[in-house]
């Protein structure tokens, strides 16, 4: 199926030139490629950015898309984001052909499977294009950096933190996860069990079902889950899309105060979830920032300040200065837990 496409283009002279000015003055030179985009002098490096999330209309990419414009415009670059309607394995395959076609600088994506896009990235490697992805990671090798919004270990305590103090850690749980081959939902999944399994004897994981980031089935697989577990005590959705979905659910349910909802989730789409009491708490990151922090890397990756070596250091306005870890990635900070006390102080 195909999805939408959506474009949004800056482009200011002065902006462009600025960039040029400095780099001309730090000495960078264009990006190593040396492919016909990307010649020697930094006021030609290609700055054209080009966002690819899982899938289009999910409010937690809304808003990295944002953050990455933001970035964008200030760093005088030119921005579109495209994308599938569907996170299934290959949908994003089509999207880095065409932006490779086209001759985009750099692309940024958040893989649904960590495998089925990778001979795509690597042709578009190929071809020139600086490939930084965030959220959700392919093989490393697939991709010049990884710009990860906090560690899989903190997001997986945190979730299991949560859910344990709102249960009494004892009884049966379930997760409601997004795709099924989703890189960073599997992540924190294998994390989560091992963190039951150690930490919290008398909790009992269930099943892990799949709602793949779309509203209606993560509903359904909500109303299944509590049918068929009628002793359920909490359920944890790894997405925001599945959360805001499981909230909807049960607070018309009479399962509403009884079975409690947590995991990773947007203030916008959890607020009158939380104001209703359907959940206590969740946990999440600033997604604009994620965004905005993966195209000051893709600008650093194309211009040349960096290579992607671990130790790399570049600067990413607002957010200040960061480096480059192992594998190849770059960390933006540590999850964040919304509650009724605070979520009234966040808009995204
Ligand atoms: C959904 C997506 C995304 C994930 C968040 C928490 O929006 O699955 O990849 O990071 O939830």
């Amino acid at each position: 199926m195909f999805g939408m496409q959506r474009k949004r283009r800056i482009a200011t002279t002065a902006a462009a030139l600025a960039v040029g000015m400095t780099l001309l003055m730090t000495g960078c030179s264009g990006a190593g490629g040396g492919t016909p985009d990307e010649s020697d002098g930094g006021d030609d490096a290609n700055l054209s950015i080009t966002m690819l999330p899982k899938n289009l209309g999910n409010a937690y990419f809304d808003t990295s898309t944002g953050g990455a414009e933001e970035a964008t415009e200030e760093f005088g670059g030119t921005f579109e984001e495209v994308g599938p309607s569907e996170g299934t394995p290959t949908s994003q395959v089509q999207y880095i052909q065409t932006a490779a076609q086209q001759g985009t600088g750099g692309l940024i994506v958040s893989a649904n499977d960590p495998e089925a896009i990778c001979d795509a990235l690597n042709e578009a490697r190929d071809a020139g294009v600086k490939v930084v992805t965030f959220d959700s990671d392919t093989n490393p090798e697939c991709r010049d950096l990884f710009i990860n919004q906090a560690t899989a270990e903190g997001i997986a305590k945190v979730q299991v933190d949560l859910i344990s103090e709102q249960i009494g850690d004892a009884g049966q749980v379930a997760i409601l996860s997004a795709s099924a081959n989703a890189t960073n939902q599997n992540a924190w999944i294998e994390l989560m069990e091992e963190e039951f399994a150690a930490n919290h004897p008398d909790i009992e994981l269930v099943e892990t079902v799949y709602g793949d980031d779309d509203d209606q089935t993560s509903f359904d697989k909500t109303a299944a889950l509590l049918q068929t577990y009628p002793e359920l005590k909490g359920i944890i959705s790894p997405t925001t899309v599945g959360i805001a979905a499981a909230a909807r659910y049960l607070s018309t349910s009479e399962y509403k105060g009884k079975v409690a909802l947590t995991g990773l989730g947007t203030p916008n789409q959890m607020r009158e979830y939380v104001e209703d009491g359907t959940v206590a708490a969740f946990a999440l990151w600033n997604p604009a920032d994620l965004g905005y922090l993966a195209a000051f890397a893709a600008q650093a990756l194309i211009t040349g300040e960096i290579t992607g070596e671990e130790g790399d250091s570049f600067e990413a306005g607002k957010l200040g200065s960061f480096e480059v870890d192992e594998d190849a990635s770059v960390l933006l900070g540590e999850p964040f837990v919304f509650d009724a006390e605070n979520i009234g102080d966040f808009d995204f």
